[in-house]
């Protein structure tokens, strides 16, 4: 399991992390979770390695808890398939409570698309869920079908603009003008429906910059961090307590 840094745009502290899953191959290659989570949808696997990354993530939050004394957020994709299962909800309670991470620790991420395709079955269980503190994004939101009536009633916490909004925030792209416009009125819908934001895929000072000036409250991307081991992730998290070198040196303005 890897983890990427979510990073709090107006102070630069990282605030949690992002679990995001490989498979390696008996000689060692890694391979990525858009071949495998397929494959483990497809044979029903994908259930058991769900709950794994779900023990696996609050687990790490628990050891850099006593290594840092502060909390990350630990947050875990989900797939259809196992939100679907009449047992889905009691899985992850059973999950955290095992762990003893506390639950406000743990968000959950689905994908517009999947949560769109489900709303009827999904949206009881997941506000089951937010009962209990956990939290619920939507993943890649501006890319799917988005009902923007339903927003309203959703059972979530935050939005994660997908990567390509953020893409193309660069100056010198043509029609810059219009995709600051389109990211920024995202920001102001989320505002209005009282969700968080998260700003996926940030790679230069440039998105960073922009980003924040349209008020986007989280950010995530190469830019921060790539997705770390574990150890990798707690050293770079020592790091930037530290010295505060991280935040001096990711914080244009
Ligand atoms: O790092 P990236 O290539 O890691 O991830 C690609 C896609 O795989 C993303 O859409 C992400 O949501 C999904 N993904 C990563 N880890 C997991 C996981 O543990 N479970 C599920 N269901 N999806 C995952
Ligand atoms: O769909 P989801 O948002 O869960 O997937 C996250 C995916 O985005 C992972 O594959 C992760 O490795 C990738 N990712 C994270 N940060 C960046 C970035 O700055 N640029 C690009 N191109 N991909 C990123
Ligand atoms: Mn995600």
């Amino acid at each position: 399991m890897l983890y990427q840094p979510k990073v709090d745009l107006q102070t630069m502290d990282w605030v949690g992390v992002e679990a995001l899953m490989r498979w390696e191959n008996p000689d060692r290659q890694r391979i990525g979770p858009d071949r495998f989570i397929p494959v483990a949808e497809d044979s029903g696997f994908i259930i058991e390695l769900g709950q794994w990354a779900i023990r696996e993530a609050c687990l790490a939050a628990m050891r850099w808890y006593g290594e840092h004394e502060k909390w990350l957020t630990v947050a875990v994709n989900v797939s259809p398939i196992q939100v679907e299962r009449s047992d889905f909800v009691e899985m992850v309670l059973d999950t955290v409570s095992q762990s003893k991470m506390p639950p406000r620790n743990l968000e959950i991420e689905i994908t517009e698309t999947q949560f769109m395709q489900h709303i009827a079955g999904f949206a009881p269980k997941l506000q089951a869920l937010r009962e209990h503190g956990i939290t619920v994004s939507i993943d890649d939101f501006g890319t799917g079908y988005s009902c923007l009536g339903a927003l309203q009633n959703l059972p979530i916490d935050c939005l994660k603009i997908d990567r390509c909004f953020v893409t193309n925030l660069d100056e010198s792209l043509v029609g810059s003008e219009k995709n600051r416009g389109l990211f920024g009125s995202i920001v102001h819908l989320a505002n209005a429906m009282e969700l968080r934001t998260v700003a996926e895929g940030i790679e230069t000072p440039q998105q960073l910059a922009i980003a924040r000036k349209l008020g986007a409250e989280i950010g995530q991307g190469y830019y921060f961090a790539k997705p770390l081991e574990e150890a990798a992730l707690s050293a770079a998290f020592m790091a930037g307590l530290d010295g505060g070198k991280r935040q001096q040196a990711t914080c244009p303005s």
